[in-house]
């Protein structure tokens, strides 16, 4: 699988290379007709769309693309100048030095079929509304004061996953990983926002949401066709986006329920006028900002909110989770590692990891920090867009410019790098390097104002969760460790292509 997939970025490479002396002829032959200031690239071919459009992986093939032409490159998909940016230094400059040019977001053409860009503060353009969900998911949701306060609640979740890990445990059942850590990431958020659980382990239901969830990641990651070649939008897909349609309805539907729900039992509970005095969860928090200003805050940006979080903070977490264990179980000596640090700080304590544990756990720590790096469930993080000209590096990025980060590369960059393929969460031990933003080798998050919001809940969640499966269980898979199939599939997050099923033993 590894050797074929291998061969096939090799066959990519010299088909890229035969082209090379068109590209480079068309390029310059006609230089003057484009101009010239703008970064290297194939510019102006449109075969390097369908390459793409063919790669299964694009991240691999940008990666191999940057070097042929440099950190900073220009192609054209579609009729839309992209920027592929892939070194620290350059990402530096878009994201720190120039960020505020490029705080808009390109929309995938499948997103704006409903609106969603319009609502989404993932992809709203950088205005006032973005403003102030931004300000809004700041202060109500992923605020340290919030996130304290409903840390019981997040360690109530784990628990009940370590539950579920023990049942399998007994009946030596090989258990997904993702899955069962998607159905925890997805209970901590409905918990922090409406107190109840969205997702009971193993129903149909959730199968459903998940469904839905992912129908709508993968029109919105996948470079479709329309969207490299506008022209095809004519034909506009149009049974495909219906489709998806329904499913964003759908999932917009079962939060509807919920808020209404909510405003019931709070007519009957706080009958004097409906405002709740006690804050119970973010719900109750939004429908008083609501209530005190409808214009400030509509139902309708509640809902696209909860939709939003919904879907960034599902498989991020449980991928990352995925990818951790499957890196640890290949690299016995790294869980030992791990394990052992958790063991000798719990020893004196008879309960789980708790939150404020995780800053005596260095180690597991840097394993985070290294499997983020080594997969980032963002590989080009959320494409941004120029909102005018900019000078970047000597170069010119022109406005409408999409901007495509692909951290993917810059983590397995040699040149960032000391052995870049290899799984050594130690390198992040004697260094202050961290994922918060500035420290451009490692930005899993992004950077700059439109940096993740959920980063503060994500570096609470991930640590809590792998720490407790380790420290709980031992695990091993179904054969040899080295089988572990680590290739990767794209969708708007990287997923493992084949999900890790793992047999748990208790310790
Ligand atoms: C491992 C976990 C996660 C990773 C690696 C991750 C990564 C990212 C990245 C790369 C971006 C784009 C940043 C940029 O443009 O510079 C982003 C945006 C965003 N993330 Fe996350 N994320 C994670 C977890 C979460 C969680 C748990 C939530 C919420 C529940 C969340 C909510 C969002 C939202 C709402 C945005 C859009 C922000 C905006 O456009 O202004 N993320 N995330
Ligand atoms: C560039 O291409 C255009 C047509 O696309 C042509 O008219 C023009 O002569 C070309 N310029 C050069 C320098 O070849
Ligand atoms: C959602 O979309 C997927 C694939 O596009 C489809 O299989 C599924 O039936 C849809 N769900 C609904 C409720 O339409
Ligand atoms: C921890 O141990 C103490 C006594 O040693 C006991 O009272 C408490 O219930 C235990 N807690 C848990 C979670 O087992
Ligand atoms: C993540 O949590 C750890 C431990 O609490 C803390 O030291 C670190 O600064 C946090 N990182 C970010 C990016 O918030
Ligand atoms: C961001 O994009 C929107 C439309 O997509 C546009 O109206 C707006 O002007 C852009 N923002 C800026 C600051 O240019
Ligand atoms: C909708 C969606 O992305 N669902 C995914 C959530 O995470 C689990 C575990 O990684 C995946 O299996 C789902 O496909």
């Amino acid at each position: 699988m590894n050797t074929h997939k291998r061969m096939e970025y090799h066959t990519f490479f010299l088909l890229l290379c035969c082209l090379f002396p068109f590209i480079y002829a068309f390029t310059i032959c006609n230089s003057s007709r484009r101009n010239s200031r703008l970064p290297p690239g194939p510019k102006g071919f449109p075969i390097i769309g369908n390459l793409l459009e063919l790669g299964a992986n694009p991240h691999h093939s940008l990666a191999i693309l940057s070097k042929c032409y440099g950190p900073i490159m220009s192609l054209k998909l579609g009729s839309r100048t992209t920027i592929v940016i892939s070194s620290p230094a350059i990402t530096k400059e878009f994201f720190h030095t120039h960020d505020t040019s490029f705080l808009n977001r390109s929309v995938p053409i499948a997103l704006r079929a409903g609106d969603f860009d319009k609502y989404s503060m993932m992809w709203m353009p950088a205005g006032d509304q973005w403003r102030k969900m931004r300000r809004i998911t700041k202060e109500y949701l992923f605020s340290v004061l919030q996130l304290d306060a409903r840390e019981f609640l997040q360690w109530k979740k784990v628990q009940e996953l370590l539950n579920h890990v023990d049942e399998c445990c007994k009946d030596e059942k090989a258990l997904s990983i993702g899955g069962a850590v998607f159905t925890t990431a997805l209970n901590i958020l409905s918990n922090f926002m409406f107190s109840i659980d969205l997702a009971p382990y193993g129903l149909e239901s959730v199968q459903e949401f998940k469904d839905a969830v992912c129908a709508l990641l993968e029109a919105g990651g996948k470079p479709s066709l329309p969207d490299l070649f506008p022209i095809l939008n004519s034909f506009n897909l149009l049974g495909f986006l219906q489709k998806e349609n329904v499913n964003a309805t759908k999932l917009l539907g079962i939060f509807d329920k919920i808020i209404n729900e909510r405003l019931q039992t709070r007519s009957t509970l706080y009958s004097y006028d409906g405002v709740s005095t006690k804050n119970s969860d973010v719900l109750d928090l939004l429908l008083n900002l609501n209530l005190k200003d409808e214009s400030i805050f509509t139902q309708n940006d509640m809902r696209i909110l909860f939709l939003t979080l919904f879907i960034a903070g599902n498989d991020t977490t449980s991928s990352t989770v995925e990818w951790a264990m499957s890196e640890l179980i290949l690299n016995p000596q790294t869980m030992k590692t791990a394990r052992s640090e958790i063991i000798k700080l719990m020893q004196n304590k008879n309960e789980s990891i708790q939150e404020y544990d995780i800053s005596q756990l260095p180690y597991l720590q840097a394993v985070i920090k290294e499997t983020l790096r080594l997969h980032p469930p963002a590989p080009f993080l959320i494409p941004r867009e120029a909102i005018h000209d900019v000078d970047v590096h000597g170069f010119m990025v022109p406005k409408n410019a999409q901007i495509l980060c692909n951290v993917w590369a810059m983590g397995r960059d040699p040149n960032v790098w000391l052995d870049p393929d290899m799984f050594i969460p130690e390198r992040f031990l004697d260094t202050k390097i961290d994922y918060r933003g500035q420290d451009f080798e490692l930005i899993p998050f992004g950077a700059g104002r439109r940096i993740c919001p959920g980063l503060n809940l994500a570096n609470r969640t991930l640590p809590i969760i792998l720490g407790s499966l380790i420290h709980k269980f031992d695990w091993k898979v179904v054969g040899q460790p080295k089988d572990i199939d680590m290739e990767e599939t794209f969708a708007i997050t990287l997923q493992k292509a084949v999900p890790l099923m793992a047999i748990p033993i208790k310790i």
